[in-house]
């Protein structure tokens, strides 16, 4: 992509109604523009980065054998009469009424819906477990919206749901999301641990949230250091293989950690060495749920049972904050001059600088540059604006591609380029076939 032909509306300065370096980010480096309190439209910007992250969480749902579904937004409101939750709910609620006066409302989450798609169509056992996502939006009519994307009152989420004969499937469920999770996050650079939590107006009695460490966030947690330190699996696991699971979620629950309404004191102090103490804030990433037959039973999901009987099918929830991810992941990764994007979620790979032009010399080189990397399938934005120079590398700063590659007349005529790797501001001039190795490695 030209940035000539490019819709980025940068900002220079922060913007008054940012709190937190995040929401600041995105503003200035043109990713969302809000609509309403809470309500965001996505530049090309930002639309790209919830894209590379949508892409992420659904290769890892697919790898843990869950099928994409899609449901829609909006839902009546007798499924949740029937749960009970329509009146529980409150005021988060968005309540519409249609033409007809039918009650309808935009879901903040789907387990009536999807217990109800369920019950029409799985009555044995034999057709058990079954594990269903989608990845749509959600509207929560939140009391204080704020920090831009991080607590919106429409967010895209990502919500599973998993349904098993008893209690032993279901567990194996909630494991293999559980890995599911360590793996999806993994993928995206960042270091989020599984926390004992609240169940809250999803309900249940087994749950954990996926919390990134970070000042600015809304839980207060408390947990083992050891988890800043290890590898929060970023490698292949066998789905099929429930010894495999079990030991990976053996070894993180044993190590403490807990949200505050979760949080034990003397629990702490007895399982963590004072040294290895860690108290501070985070941001809820991801929350899973296992709820045995809390909807099933009011709703009739019903199967029969190889003893001849029937019973009710238990299930978990599973969920994922793909828009709220766009921002944990910048607070994770920043520095002053503005965000650093992981290799994985980055809009773009590549930014080309041209330095001057208009220049005959540095354009034929930049186009060149630039037709061989989309050729060979390297998302590129290329600066041929005739900015100056000190502006546009603080636009490629701000805007946090991982690689940028510098060309102006006095690397041409020293048959050379400048490479700058984001993550570390290393700089280096080198001839351009190196210079493209070294990207595509
Ligand atoms: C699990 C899937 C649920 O709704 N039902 C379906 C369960 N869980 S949850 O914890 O309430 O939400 C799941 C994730 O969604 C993100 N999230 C939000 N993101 C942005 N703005 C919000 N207002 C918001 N509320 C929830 C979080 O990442 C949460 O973990």
């Amino acid at each position: 992509m030209r940035r000539s032909r490019f819709f980025l509306p940068t900002l220079r300065d922060n913007p008054k109604e940012a709190e937190i370096v995040s929401h600041r980010l995105m503003l200035r480096a043109g990713m969302v523009r809000q609509a309403s309190a809470g309500i965001y439209s996505w530049l090309p910007m930002g639309f790209r980065v919830l894209k590379n992250i949508e892409r992420i969480v659904r290769e890892e749902q697919d790898r843990a054998g869950n099928q994409e579904v899609l449901m829609p937004t909006i839902q009546s409101a007798d499924l949740w009469v029937q749960s009970g939750r329509y009146n529980d709910y409150g005021p988060e609620m968005l309540r519409i009424k249609d033409r007809h006066e039918r009650d309808m409302l935009y879901g903040p989450t789907n387990e009536e819906l999807i217990t109800d798609i369920f019950a029409g169509a799985v009555k044995s056992y034999r057709d058990l477990p079954q594990k269903l996502y989608h990845i749509q939006w959600k509207f929560r009519d939140e009391v204080r919206p704020r920090f831009g994307v991080m607590r919106g009152r429409e967010f895209l989420m990502k919500d599973a749901y998993s349904f098993d004969l008893d209690y032993e499937g279901a567990r194996r469920a909630y494991q293999s999301h559980f890995v599911a999770y360590l793996r999806t996050f993994a993928r995206m650079g960042l270091r989020a641990i599984p926390m004992e939590a609240d169940t809250g107006p999803i309900g249940g009695d087994l749950s954990h949230e996926f919390i990134i460490l970070a000042e600015t966030g809304e839980s207060e947690v408390f947990c083992d250091r050891e988890f800043l330190d290890v590898d929060l699996l970023g490698r292949d696991i066998d789905y099929e293989d429930p010894a495999a699971l079990a030991e990976v979620v053996d070894y993180f629950t044993k190590l403490y950690a807990r949200t505050d309404e979760k949080h034990d004191p003397a629990a702490f102090e007895a399982a963590v060495p004072e040294a290895r103490r860690y108290q501070g804030r985070g941001i809820e990433v991801g929350h899973i749920f296992y709820f045995g037959t809390k909807y099933s039973k009011p709703l009739g999901a019903r199967v029969a049972t190889p003893d001849g009987g029937e019973t009710e099918v238990h299930m978990g929830s599973y969920g994922i904050g793909v828009s709220r991810l766009v921002g944990a992941i910048i607070e994770a990764s920043h520095d002053e001059a503005g965000i650093v994007w992981p290799d994985e979620v980055a809009p773009f790979k590549v930014g080309l600088v041209n330095l001057k032009a208009g220049d005959a010399d540095c354009d034929r080189a930049c186009d060149e540059i630039y037709a061989g990397l989309q050729g060979a399938g390297v998302e590129t934005l290329y600066d041929d604006t005739p900015e100056r120079a000190g502006a546009k590398f603080a636009t490629m700063d701000l805007i946090g591609l991982p690689w940028q590659l510098i060309v102006g007349p006095r690397e041409l005529k020293n048959g050379v380029v400048e490479l700058k790797r984001r993550a570390t501001g290393e700089r280096q001039e080198l001839p351009l076939d190196a210079a493209l190795e070294r990207i595509a490695g």
